[in-house]
């Protein structure tokens, strides 16, 4: 009894705390936005972006989010992106892979490129074109890579970067966790080589693809079951701050309007999101996550216990809940709750600066 109301207690703590940190409403008002008509362009702030270079893996779901996420870990000097793999999600495998290639040859990034999971660990696909286009990057069309893809898949690129990191590698996770769960259950050992997890994923305040879950986790709950057992060190960022990043059309010209070499492949996706009858900017999920792993200040976390539920049929099947760590225990992972809009434009908008430098 004792246990349970100490539970009850927690949970209300964390609520408080999201309370606290205005989920689910508008960006606080303290948060100068850049990109906003009169916003203060001159004075960005700076925030304080880790030195680096941070060994990583970007595993992803290519998706138009994920096209702006790895525009802009690309443009940020403290990254060393050692792989990127691709997993479905957003669309098929058969989208994802080559738009995961494509891009990393058309923004310059040079590392292996390797396909993952074409399904979840145990359950049928459930993919969003109806948000990503039928190729997943809103009908934008990159020019042929000219490269192949990587002789190994997803998980044996992951541990074998892992290894040769020494224990410094990071891994940014921004489609279904199908990849980093696969290559944990394969290879024991590989906690021991993980730095950190980022995970773009959950929601404390209502779904995107259920009315109670949000996309990745929905994709493959038992994968994030697996990554949250796993010990690794997680930061996860869910749409609770995600959502706040929301940029509107009005919002996209101005970041835009400086022209550069992945011009073709950021406007491309704002001119597909204006023909969207359900949302017409964008909400630049992943990118919210890499921002903060190169400028942790972006977003603010809590320690937390995440719990996922794994019911298919059932209405809450991907839901995600939190509550405080029991006393004297770290939680499974650091919850984002917080997010400095102004510091996360002013990112977006050096990204903007590096890719017009040439
Ligand atoms: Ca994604």
């Amino acid at each position: 009894m004792k246990r349970s109301l100490w539970k009850g207690a927690a949970a209300a703590l964390l609520t408080c705390a999201l309370l606290l940190s205005g989920c689910g409403g508008p960006p606080a008002k303290e948060d100068a936005l850049p990109l906003d008509a009169g916003g203060d362009r001159q004075n960005l702030p700076l925030g304080k972006p880790v030195t680096g270079p941070v060994p990583v893996v970007i595993d992803c779901d290519p998706g138009t989010d994920d096209a702006y996420a790895l525009a802009l870990a690309a443009s940020c000097e403290q990254l060393d992106i050692r792989a990127v793999c691709a997993v479905q999600g957003n669309a098929p495998l058969a989208h994802t892979g080559p738009n995961a290639l494509a891009l990393c040859a058309y923004l310059g990034i040079d590392c292996p490129v390797s396909q993952g999971a074409a399904a979840p660990l145990s359950r049928e696909a459930v993919t969003a074109e109806y948000a990503h286009g039928s190729n997943g990057l809103g009908g934008v069309k990159l020019p042929d890579p000219g490269r192949a893809f990587d002789s190994l898949p997803a998980w044996d690129r992951l541990y074998q970067e892992a290894v040769a990191a020494g224990g410094e590698l990071q891994v940014i996770a921004l489609g279904p966790l199908t990849n980093v769960a696969t290559a944990l259950q394969k290879y024991p050992d590989l906690p021991q080589y993980l730095a950190k997890i980022t995970v773009m994923g959950s929601s404390l305040s209502g779904g995107n693809i259920t009315a109670q879950a949000e996309f990745n986790v929905y994709s493959d709950p038992e994968a994030w079951q697996v990554v949250l057992a796993s010990g690794v060190p997680l930061t996860v960022v869910g749409l609770d701050v995600t959502t706040k990043t929301y940029l509107s059309q009005d919002n996209l010209a101005v970041l835009l309007e400086k022209e550069g070499r992945a011009s073709a492949l950021l406007k491309g996706i704002a001119d597909y999101a204006a023909t969207r009858s359900s949302q017409s900017g964008l909400t630049l999920n992943d990118a919210l996550a890499v921002a903060s792993v190169v400028n942790p200040p972006v977003v603010t976390t809590q320690a937390a216990d995440l719990r996922v539920q794994a019911r298919p049929g059932s209405g809450v099947d991907g839901k995600t809940t939190a509550t405080n760590p029991k006393k004297g225990e770290e939680g499974n992972c650091q919850l984002a709750l917080r997010v400095d809009n102004a510091l996360f434009q002013a990112m977006l908008l050096r990204m903007m600066d590096f890719y017009a430098a040439g």
